[in-house]
């Protein structure tokens, strides 16, 4: 019996539910409640004492993170398998992982929450919002959320996001410029799964060409792995009208702006 406790348009939670249709798995899911602060429930930090969603369940042990719950569901539910055989291969596939762990995964949460998400709180009052600011206590995510939530798109945290995107889109030009369809050749892996939900939130929010508008391999990447039937029942079908129609609508709010902070980023990479 899988569990996985989750909220709708989370891109980790979308990330596993990618993997967990791969493998073909029946699971039940569990809704955390994000804007309600339900993620910082006594209960629920028991399971994941970061306070994030997602956790999976499985033999009734909680697994936290979702990098580490896909290669878990990779190892314990081999076919089809999503890794590279070779183990080089491997560890380049965890440079993909760390790339999105360690700059890609907080990239979008500034870039939702200075489109759109900061509309949603807005609409909190003054209690759900501190409760929401003050989070599991971590001094860095308050300062995370309180500079988007105060200054959009001009934060200095969406800055670190439009060069982990750019680092990540360039890096995928450049890996499938060999006519590969995808990041390990001719099978889509948790590299490939790793980046799609990213990707896929740009896309919705009208941004995906600020990076990519010259990256053709990009997407044709984007155009394989949106047609995947895990894409649809991990992300697509998922999404609410609401969720769809608040992503169209807040995204393009920020696009110019979005465009001239990675304009002056890249040029600063060419000196
Ligand atoms: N590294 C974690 C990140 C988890 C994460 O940040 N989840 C977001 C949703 S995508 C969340 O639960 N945010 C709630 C909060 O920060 O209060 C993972 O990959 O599982």
């Amino acid at each position: 019996m899988i569990t996985l406790y989750q909220f709708g348009n989370s891109v980790c939670a979308q990330k596993v539910r990618i993997t967990l249709f791969e493998k073909g798995l029946e699971w039940e899911p569990r809704e955390v409640n994000l804007f309600k602060s339900e993620q910082y429930s006594p209960e629920y930090l028991k399971l994941n004492p970061k306070g994030v969603v997602p956790t999976l369940i499985h033999q009734g042990r909680p697994i936290c993170e979702s990098t580490l719950i896909c290669e878990y569901l990779d190892e314990v539910f081999p076919e089809p398998k999503l890794t590279p055989d070779d183990p080089y291969d491997r560890s380049q596939m965890r440079i993909w992982s760390k790339m999105v762990d360690e700059g890609v995964h907080e990239g979008t949460t500034e870039i939702s929450f200075s489109a759109m998400f900061r509309e949603k709180m807005k609409s909190l009052t003054p209690e759900e919002r501190e409760k929401r600011l003050h989070n599991i206590g971590d001094p860095r995510r308050r300062m995370r959320f309180t500079s988007t939530y105060e200054d959009g798109v001009d934060s200095p945290f969406v800055l670190h996001a439009i060069a982990a995107y750019e680092k990540m889109f360039k890096t995928l030009e450049e890996t499938l410029s060999d006519g590969r369809d995808w990041i390990f050749g001719d099978r889509h892996t948790l590299a490939d799964i790793n980046v799609m939900p990213y990707a896929a939130r740009m896309v919705y929010l009208g941004l995906f060409d600020v990076w990519n508008a010259d990256r053709p391999h990009v997407h044709a990447w984007w155009q394989r792995a949106s047609a995947l039937p895990s894409f649809k029942d991990g992300i697509s079908d998922r999404l609410t009208p609401q969720e769809i129609s608040d992503m169209e609508t807040y995204g393009p709010t920020i696009r110019d702006r979005l465009r001239e902070h990675r304009a002056g980023h890249v040029a600063q990479l060419l000196h």
